[in-house]
């Protein structure tokens, strides 16, 4: 097959739309040539995100097709790499969670283990982040509109879901999830005819009660009103409503009798959202002529939860009254649940899944059901068994276990990096590409001049491409020779974006005073904040305003840059992680679950600067203390603080001058004069008065440890073989180690 027989057009007389079009028939007509993965046994990996990226290169590369047809379209006179850029990225998700959901669906379907992912079509995404006045603004993202029959299969199958008061009719689409040199796996997107881009109006504004119109517009619906909450069930009664009915059906025409579900299916509940499907598959069986005993064992048998967050505002709850109106169905099912629970445990309030103020406990139904309870790295499974889970855990012990996250290699370095991954090829050949673990075998060049001098040029080369890519996109242009410290991910004042700011504030005013770094620092952030999140948007037009600042003062610009990447997604990523030199994964200790991106850092060559949380901790472990740079209070010292109620921000700003006066130029005329003074002093008061994500007690140690870093920074040489030592251990944060482990004591597939 040849890129030609795709379209009836000679290729140089092609519009990009006609080319990329051909593309994207090309690469499925090639992925349903090898195959989908099979099995009696098969996973729904259920999630309300999967944040797969840009497809068009991923598959070509997984299909080993990509330098054929960048040939075939030179020959032609076309680039690729520019059709590349034409690609509208797919808006299925928001952060960490929804990135997981793509990289496990890569290893799946590399692995050859039949699954599929379902999930919901979001009409417009999360949003795409736009700034006007220094500040986010969300403008509906319409990547569907863009290419619905480029990336969508229609497959012909449709349920119908009951809702309280109306039914709506689902319609299933598929999109092939190519593996590696493997058969594909499948992603199985629902959606409704009758939703309506044109009930939006002003941004992302739209008439939350037309809910035939509405539920697929948008990931994760405004929910600071009853509306936007209610909305919320029913996305999510919808999704899993219909998950339940793929499965059972596929189950069925492969032979189960239903009794024996749990050896034809498996579920993966990916955090709270999907957590309804225990309730209506009780409910299916049930109404396919099950005991309530059984079902409920069966379900159980069937269903595995993992939780991604011990935020406990992000750990959900629906008032029983919302799902006695989007799914009145379920509600006998639940109290039924709740009432074993309280028979079972002598009426213990803290383990019950409906609270005595009417609240359902998502996450109570899925630990007392499911069969199996995985937390995401080592530490963050710890807390959850010894302090955030602890009643649960005692009740079901064997339960709870540790899954620590991993990333798919093809993309996250493969793709993205390829002046990297020629080097680690010419070095120990491309086995590490499907076993990850040979790349240990580059620490035999730890102390090769000519292997470190070229991992160094590799470096030096990514920052180039990824400035020339952000001067096309942003119209903003880098000083390639400075150090480029990153930091990107979901804004969240518990991954404390604020404590980099005041770092760079502090730098800024140095600078003033004639104190300066080693050599420049252009320091990038990549963040959305949701939209209702006051103090996320705080802190974005902090960051923006404090950027301008700089960007005009004659002294500080050629030492000190501040970059606030527009709509950080998936793409940008690609470009920017590959381009980083200094990882910050700066969350307060016990707060970030695992984090993925310290992984994809990692295995790009940029050395981590962190607390000691999530998967850092396992960073830690594995490249030894010589090769990260970690600071600040430990998960133990955190939760002792929260335990006690004595952490008072004051105190430290009364003792570190340098600290106050860093806070105190928030709200100086310098900063307020260009920028919107009521947002300023908001975060000013928000960290001085209250600081919830304790910044302040680890402020002089990040600065200490930056400094030490920006110093090691100018050995070259030693810089270079630490990002080596990072590379070779990345192994570990594989996603296909992961999802071995999941199939190895979770699914049995
Ligand atoms: C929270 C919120 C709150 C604001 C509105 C939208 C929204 C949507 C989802 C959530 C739950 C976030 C859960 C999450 O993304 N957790 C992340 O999961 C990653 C994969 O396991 C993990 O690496 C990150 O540490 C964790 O934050």
């Amino acid at each position: 097959m040849r890129l030609q027989d795709f379209t009836d057009k000679p290729l140089d007389t092609c519009t990009d739309l006609e080319l990329f079009n051909a593309l994207m028939r090309y690469t499925t007509a090639a992925a349903e040539g090898r195959g989908y993965n099979e099995g009696k046994k098969k996973l729904y990996y259920i999630s309300a995100e999967f944040l797969v990226g840009k497809l068009l290169s991923n598959n070509l590369i997984n299909l080993g097709l990509y330098d054929a047809v960048r040939d075939e379209l030179a020959a032609a006179g076309r680039s690729l790499a520019e059709l590349e850029e034409y690609e509208h990225e797919p808006s299925l998700g928001n952060g960490g969670l929804g990135r997981l959901a793509a990289c496990f669906l890569d290893s799946l379907a590399t692995l050859g283990l039949p699954a599929d992912g379902v999930g919901l079509a979001y009409h417009c995404g999360l949003f795409r982040q736009v700034f006007e006045w220094g500040k986010q603004a969300e403008v509906p993202d319409l990547w569907l509109t863009w290419g619905r029959e480029s990336f969508l299969k229609p497959t012909g199958r449709h349920y119908t879901v009951h809702f309280g008061d109306f039914d709506l009719t689902s319609t299933m689409y598929e999109l092939d999830v190519t593996g590696y040199g493997s058969r594909c796996g499948r992603l199985r997107l629902f959606d409704v005819d009758s939703v309506d881009e044109g009930v939006l109006h002003s941004g992302i504004g739209f008439d939350k009660h037309a809910i035939a119109k509405n539920l697929t517009l948008f990931l994760y619906p405004d929910d600071s009103d009853d509306a936007g909450r209610l909305l919320r069930v029913y996305q999510e009664y919808f999704m899993v409503a219909n998950a339940a009915r793929l499965l059972l059906d596929e189950a069925v025409s492969r032979g189960s009798d239903l009794h024996d579900l749990a050896d034809y299916a498996q579920v993966q509940i990916n955090d709270t959202h999907p957590t309804m499907v225990i309730p209506e598959l009780i409910r299916l069986l049930v109404e396919r002529g099950i005991g309530q005993d059984e079902a409920i064992r069966i379900t159980g048998d069937v269903c595995a939860y993992t939780n991604h967050t011990i935020l406990a505002e992000a750990l959900e709850t629906w008032p029983a009254a919302y799902i006695e109106r989007v799914a009145p169905q379920l509600m006998p099912i639940i109290r039924d649940l709740d009432e074993r629970v309280c028979a079972a445990t002598d009426d213990d309030p803290a383990v019950r899944i409906l609270d005595d103020r009417g609240n359902v406990h998502m996450a109570h139904i899925d630990i007392h059901v499911a069969h199996s309870v995985n937390g995401v790295a080592a530490l963050h499974t710890k807390i959850l068994e010894e302090t955030e889970l602890a009643p649960f855990y005692r009740l079901h012990p064997d339960k709870f276990n540790n899954k620590t996250n991993g990333v798919t290699f093809r993309r996250w370095l493969v793709e993205c990096n390829p002046g990297l991954t020629a080097l680690i090829d010419a070095r120990i050949g491309e086995g590490w590409k499907t076993d990850a673990a040979q790349l240990e075998r580059l620490l035999d060049y730890a102390d090769d001049d000519a292997t470190l001098a070229a991992l160094a040029e590799v470096k030096q080369a990514n920052k180039e491409r990824f400035s020339s890519w952000l001067e096309g996109h942003q119209g903003v242009s880098l000083d390639t020779a400075s150090v480029f410290d990153v930091q990107s991910k979901r804004l969240h004042e518990y991954k404390r974006q604020q404590l980099s700011l005041l770092w760079a504030i502090r730098t800024y005013l140095d600078i003033k005073d004639g104190v300066y770094p080693q050599r420049p620092v252009t320091l990038i952030y990549g963040a959305k904040a949701a939209p209702a999140y006051v103090a996320a948007k705080d802190i974005i037009h902090a960051i923006i305003t404090l950027g301008r600042l700089v960007e005009r003062d004659p002294d500080a610009r050629g030492w000190l840059r501040v970059v606030m990447l527009e709509n950080y997604n998936v793409t940008a990523a690609e470009r920017l992680i590959p381009a980083c030199d200094i990882s910050e994964q700066i969350s307060l200790a016990s707060k970030e679950a695992s984090g993925t991106s310290n992984m994809k850092f990692m295995l790009n060559g940029a050395l981590t600067l962190g607390t000691m949380d999530g998967a850092n901790v396992e960073i830690a472990q594995l490249v030894g203390p010589d090769n990260i740079y970690t600071f600040g209070l430990g998960s133990d010292e955190v939760i002792a603080h929260y335990q006690k109620a004595d952490y008072n921000p004051a105190d430290y700003y009364r003792k570190d001058a340098r600290l106050a006066e860093a806070l105190d130029f928030l709200v100086s005329p310098a900063m307020v004069n260009d920028a919107d003074g009521t947002m300023l002093s908001r975060l000013y008061g928000n960290l001085t008065q209250k600081d919830w994500f304790m910044t302040m007690p680890d402020f002089e140690s990040y600065c200490a440890t930056k400094a030490e870093m920006l110093v090691a920074h100018e050995n070259e040489r030693v810089w270079a073989r630490s990002c080596l030592v990072n590379i070779a251990q990345a192994g570990y944060f594989s996603s296909d180690r992961t999802i071995r482990q999941y199939n190895e004591d979770i699914w049995h597939l």
